[in-house]
């Protein structure tokens, strides 16, 4: 059997806490949201019930009013900033009081087409479903079908160039003190700066005042994005979720999913920029289009069936991207001035990233491109290991070792 499998395996053994899988050691300590859905569709090809438990963990931190938190503080540890004190969100089991990118229920789907366990998988859809309306109401009140983003880190991509216009609005005085750890366990030059984490917590002390309500959130907002990744994520998930709903019997369920999912298909078409080739997200600020190059414009690859045209001009556009590029796929464009190849989310290619491209490239027919990221993907893990992220042109592995959701993407790249 190859290596590679057994040490992924070993990986999320390692990182197991009681049924749920921190991202890393030290770094990471908690139950992180969309780590959690990557992690179980990991295991789902091979450990069903280990699946659902990640599943299950997660959604003991669902809020009444659906959200789903990306962050569950299960049990202490000193070892991240910021903890549930920072937060304040007074929730029976502490977690974090924003979200992140909804894979749920596409994790949902493939094991419960693993399992066959309705049982088992109908909490679970109940979960996602209520998240699904929190994201619709709660993020998209105006009902345009994009969904809005109040924090960087809910989407997923924390200190991306997508978000430098809207972030300068924010200023970076903050009630609460920043005292960062995550450059004890990593270096500096790889992590979000100083001045980016000040804003991040200028935004939770923000919504912390506005005691996590929603509606006071959305009044209250200085930072306020309709997003396109995040969107072709939940309309896939919806996808997948009314899949669930169809087999299930629930038809009323269906219906409203096939409403939200129509919508959403609607609003993310009418964000492609031909000068571009590709999408772009609105900050909802300004009004403007946000033109940043990165890698999120191509996300709705995931959600849509392109026309052969527009399909053709995103895997031009992407192929130029990665052109000279050690390990694809880059999350800004290469070269530009906000293009870091090293720092986080301003340039590094992560395995997460290049799995949700892939299936995106494979629903759409671009067979040719998806093999070519699954092997840069596959390739760059077996000879760095299982890192956090790569730089894309050296291709040197960055950020945490020993990482959970770079084990599983291998788990499902590789086989
Ligand atoms: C943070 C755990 C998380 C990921 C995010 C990534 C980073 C930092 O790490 O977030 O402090 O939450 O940006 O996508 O879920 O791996």
């Amino acid at each position: 059997m190859n290596m590679h499998i057994n040490e992924a395996k070993r990986i999320l053994v390692t990182n197991d806490r009681g049924g749920y899988t921190v991202p890393t050691d030290r770094l990471y300590p908690f139950q992180w949201n969309w780590d959690s859905a990557f992690v179980a569709m990991g295991f789902a090809l091979y450990d069903t019930d280990r699946a659902y438990r990640e599943l299950e963990r997660l959604v003991e931190g669902q809020w009444a009013d659906g959200m789903i938190p990306h962050i569950v503080f299960h049990q202490p540890s000193d070892s991240y900033f910021p903890g549930p004190n920072v937060w304040r969100t007074r929730h029976s089991i502490p977690t974090s009081g924003i979200t992140q990118p909804p894979v749920f229920a596409i994790a949902l789907r493939k094991l419960h087409e693993a399992s066959g366990d309705r049982t088992r998988t109908l909490p679970l859809y109940e979960a996602a479903l209520k998240w699904h309306r929190w994201w619709y109401s709660a993020r998209d009140p105006e009902g345009t079908g994009l969904v809005a983003l109040l924090h960087p880190w809910e989407s997923g991509s924390d200190n991306s160039p997508a978000w430098d216009v809207a972030l300068a609005r924010v200023p970076t005085t903050t009630d609460t003190p920043v005292v960062r750890k995550d450059t004890s366990h990593v270096n500096a030059d790889m992590r979000p700066r100083n001045e980016d984490y000040q804003r991040f917590i200028h935004l939770v002390d923000v919504y912390a005042a506005c005691e996590w309500n929603w509606a006071k959130q959305w009044e209250k907002a200085p930072f306020k994005v309709a997003e396109v990744q995040t969107t072709a994520i939940l309309l896939k998930a919806g996808e997948d979720l009314r899949a669930l709903a169809q087999e299930f019997g629930l038809l009323d369920d269906a219906a409203e999913i096939v409403a939200f999912n129509e919508k959403s298909r609607r609003a993310l078409l009418a964000q492609w920029r031909p000068a571009f080739s590709r999408f772009v997200s609105r900050d909802l600020v300004s009004g403007q289009d946000i033109e940043a190059p990165t890698h999120a414009g191509f996300l709705p690859l995931l959600a849509l069936d392109l026309s052969a045209d527009l399909a053709d001009a995103v895997v031009a556009e992407m192929q130029r991207w990665s052109d000279g590029m050690k390990v694809a796929f880059p999350t800004t464009k290469p070269y530009v001035d906000s293009f870091e190849a090293k720092r986080y989310w301003r340039g590094p290619s992560w395995a997460i990233i290049n799995w949700l491209l892939i299936e995106g490239l494979t629903r759409n027919s671009r067979a040719d491109m998806a093999e070519a990221l699954r092997l840069s993907t596959v390739r760059a893990i077996e000879t760095e290991g299982f890192a956090e992220y790569f730089d894309p042109i050296t291709g040197e592995g960055c950020g945490g070792l020993g990482f959970s959701w770079t084990a599983a993407a291998y788990l499902s790249l590789a086989a």
